[in-house]
């Protein structure tokens, strides 16, 4: 980072020891992970500068975006919708929980064996080190899992301004009352933090602006099917996990700039790996930024990561909102059509996310798929077995992977990944 910051941060509540031991190590990590790559588009160097800025002038951008009346609304799960937060001039920003910190305090409120996504998220409250948890002004928890839905209870009494969206588990007709109700409260909630209402104008450009982003992630996904990879899986997950932070029109352009550079690559046969790389879809539970572990040890072992079937990918992004509405209850009334496609393992029951899989192991032309489960998470290690059983029915072979945030189980992953990567050659 070019500029001192220290002072923003201080003004935030860091704990600047720790955040600078937070900064060192993931500095350390991106060296050692992403800037270690070899060929990557020229484009990528726009996400190398969004992440060395990442603590840095984001949040500088975002406290001016403060200061100038707008509002930061911190959100933890896909179905957050962020039109609506546009729309009432607020801007919505993912959490990561992507590693492990602060994990003795953490493990004084939550249960040991709760999964590192919860536990990180818990973390880097109570390690003061995320600059845009606290800047927001208002975090919203959802009643997902049984973690999180009562990890929010606890989260409730750290911050001061939580507001907890409840969220069906059956896609019924009263799932579907029940999530209009909650986002028609979450549209009250936002309007009476900004002092915005929301209109049919606002929505409509807000609705825009969030299908542009995704388009432009969907072009991206599709350029993945090429072979020989015309980018590597760690890059392309990147792009995704920078997607919940950047500014989206920005981003949007950013995306689209890299899209013309890899159509380029394709039509001269560039790739970053060899033509014939064994190529895997990754499956299962979101990846936050830091979690680069899995790809890391997948790419070094010699495959390539050519999709995600993860909130931090397609499952995130994969459905468009029509924009065709005029008024903004239709238009709420297509935001609420667009998220209840979002095939979470929360739900039941959930046949939407093993027809994705299979539909995606085919377009993005894998030869294998790793699912990815945290553990203790419940409802991805239970789908994990349907999943392997509707590959094996195809004839893709599948390795279930249980893991956390931590180094401990490197060797053994690693060996397990080359076998499996081995048998597809
Ligand atoms: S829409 S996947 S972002 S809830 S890993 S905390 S499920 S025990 S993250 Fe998620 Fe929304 Fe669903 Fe997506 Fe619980 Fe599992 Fe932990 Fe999880």
């Amino acid at each position: 980072m070019s500029t001192d910051y220290r002072s923003m941060w201080a003004k935030l509540g860091l704990d600047l020891e720790a955040h600078d031991m937070l900064l060192d190590v993931l500095g350390k990590a991106y060296q050692g992970i992403y800037l270690s790559q070899m060929g990557r588009p020229e484009g990528m160097g726009y996400f190398d500068f969004v992440m060395s800025e990442v603590h840095g002038l984001r949040i500088q951008e975002l406290l001016e975006e403060k200061a100038a009346g707008r509002k930061i609304i911190g959100s933890y799960c896909v179905f957050v919708p962020e039109e609506i937060a546009l729309a009432a001039n607020a801007t919505l920003v993912g959490l990561c929980s992507g590693a492990d910190f602060a994990t003795e305090a953490v493990e004084k409120l939550l249960p040991r064996n709760t999964c590192a996504l919860i536990k990180s998220l818990f973390g880097f409250k109570l390690g003061k080190v995320c600059p845009y948890l606290e800047s927001a002004d208002m975090i919203v928890g959802e009643n997902t899992c049984d973690g999180k839905k009562k990890a929010y209870e606890s989260l409730g009494s750290l911050v001061e301004n939580l507001f907890v969206m409840d969220l069906p588990q059956v896609k019924s007709d009263q799932g579907r009352s029940l999530l209009r109700a909650e986002y028609a409260r979450f549209k009250a909630a936002l309007e009476a933090l900004t002092g915005v209402t929301v209109t049919a104008e606002s929505l409509k450009e807000a609705i825009r602006t969030v299908n542009a982003k995704r388009s432009a992630l969907h072009r991206l996904s599709r350029l993945r099917a090429a072979d020989p990879a015309p980018l590597s899986g760690l890059d392309a997950l990147l792009a995704n996990q920078v997607s919940f932070y950047d500014n989206p029109a920005r981003f949007t352009g950013s995306v689209n700039r890299i899209c013309d550079e890899l159509e380029k690559r394709i039509a001269a046969k560039v790739g970053v790996f060899p033509e014939k790389t064994p190529r895997i879809l990754i499956s299962g539970c979101p990846q936050a930024i830091p979690n680069w572990k899995l790809p890391h040890l997948i790419e070094t072992a010699g495959a390539v990561i050519v999709g995600e079937e993860s909130c931090v990918g397609e499952r995130g992004t994969r459905h468009l909102t029509d924009e065709s509405g005029e008024s903004v209850e239709e238009m709420m009334e297509a935001i609420l059509d667009r998220y209840l496609q979002v095939d979470c393992a929360v739900f039941t029951p959930n046949p939407d996310r093993l027809s994705h899989i299979l539909e995606m192991a085919e377009r993005c032309q894998a030869d294998g798929v790793i699912h990815y489960g945290l553990q203790f998470c419940q409802p991805y290690l239970m789908e994990s077995l349907p999943v392997e059983r509707a590959l094996e029915d195809r004839r893709i072979p599948c390795l279930r992977i249980e893991t956390d945030y931590g180094t401990e189980d490197t060797g053994q992953l690693k060996t397990r990944i080359e076998a499996f990567i081995e048998q597809l050659r």
